[in-house]
């Protein structure tokens, strides 16, 4: 049997070295070096070319590098029956939740302003509103999301989450299903999106939903690209509607150079850079996932293909 390592862009050389360490036995293959076909048994993948998966007859299950599992879906021809099997990671979640009251904190203190001061010379404080007043919105209560959510209520911010299914997470106002979006909505002075991208999930901070934040939102999105309509944003904030944007990531990665949000004035990027899959503990998940697969246990934290995340 092989456990084979799916990664089309950057070094999936560390992933294989360290796994084989933690699988003694087993051979650990990179792609395109998948070896006998046959015995391919566990796919470790992040972007892997759409079809590639029917190539191995005997494939026990996807295990994605990353969260999001929206890049293994992205296949029309995945083979039947094949679980997919999402990343749960405490240190993903912790790289997420620092990213997110780090950008949190910046809008909410107008810390993005201060450069353009200091190029000035210009002594000047911005005002901001007491902690508690400030209406922050996290769009997904997921692993990230309710992690996040719980970590700015924490910190006193009136923090609301959206999800489909209401979470009672302390200190986090629910809002949950389509009927509660506006709301929602309408209280969310920093829109965070931490939503998995599905079909119901796709384009869904569009100019309808833009319109419906207060003046002078903030938006933060650090889930995918394919989340936010780029020109319904760029809109909303050359209008004055929104005041500013951190984008970690895109439809097109890396982002082309030739790119718009690159140079818009009110836009931040960062090059999804929110959270890391760590080399040590992914790798030690996947292991474990395998060992208890073959050990007859079904894998933890499949994914239910009918919702897609
Ligand atoms: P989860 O699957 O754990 O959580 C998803 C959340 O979104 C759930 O609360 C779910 O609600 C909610 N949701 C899904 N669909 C809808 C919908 N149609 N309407 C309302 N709520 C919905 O995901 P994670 O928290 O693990 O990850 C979220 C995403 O973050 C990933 O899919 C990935 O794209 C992105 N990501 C980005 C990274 C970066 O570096 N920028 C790093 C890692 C992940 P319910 O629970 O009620 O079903
Ligand atoms: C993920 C990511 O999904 O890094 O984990 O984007």
């Amino acid at each position: 049997m092989s456990v084979l390592i799916v990664v089309q862009h950057g070094s999936g050389g560390p992933w294989r070295d360290r796994l084989g360490e933690l699988l003694p036995g087993e051979s650990v293959r990179l792609w395109p070096d998948a070896g006998d076909p046959e015995a391919v048994e566990f796919c470790i993948s992040w972007r892997h070319p759409p079809g590639l998966f029917r190539d191995f007859p005997n494939l026990r299950a996807i295990l994605s590098i990353g969260a999001g599992v929206d890049h293994v879906f992205a296949d029309p021809d995945l083979p039947d029956g094949v679980p997919v099997v999402r990343l749960i990671d405490p240190r993903l979640k912790e790289d997420m939740t620092l990213h997110v009251v780090h950008r949190v904190i910046h809008y909410h203190r107008g810390y993005d302003r201060y450069p353009a001061f200091q190029a000035e010379a210009t002594w000047e404080r911005i005002a901001f509103p007491d902690t508690e007043k400030r209406r922050v919105g996290v769009m997904g209560l997921g692993e990230l999301g309710a992690a996040a959510a719980q970590a700015l209520a924490g910190l006193g911010f009136a923090v609301g989450g959206w999800s489909n299914a209401a979470k009672g997470l302390p200190g986090v106002e629910d809002f949950a299903g389509a009927a509660a979006l506006p709301a929602f909505l309408a209280r969310t002075d920093i829109l965070v999106c931490l939503l998995p991208l599905t079909p119901a999930t796709a384009d869904i901070v569009d100019a309808r939903l833009l319109a419906q934040l207060p003046e002078g939102a903030f938006v933060i999105n650090a889930a995918r690209g394919g989340h936010v309509v780029e020109a319904d944003l760029i809109a909303a904030l050359d209008s004055g509607r929104l005041a500013r944007a951190n984008l970690d990531v895109f439809r097109e990665e890396p982002l082309p150079a030739g790119s718009p949000l690159w140079r818009h004035p009110k836009i931040d990027v960062t090059p999804h850079a929110a959270a890391r899959v760590n080399l040590d503990t992914g790798c030690r998940i996947f292991a474990e996932t395998i060992a208890a697969m073959k050990r007859g246990e079904s894998p933890a934290n499949a994914v239910d293909p009918r919702r897609g995340y």
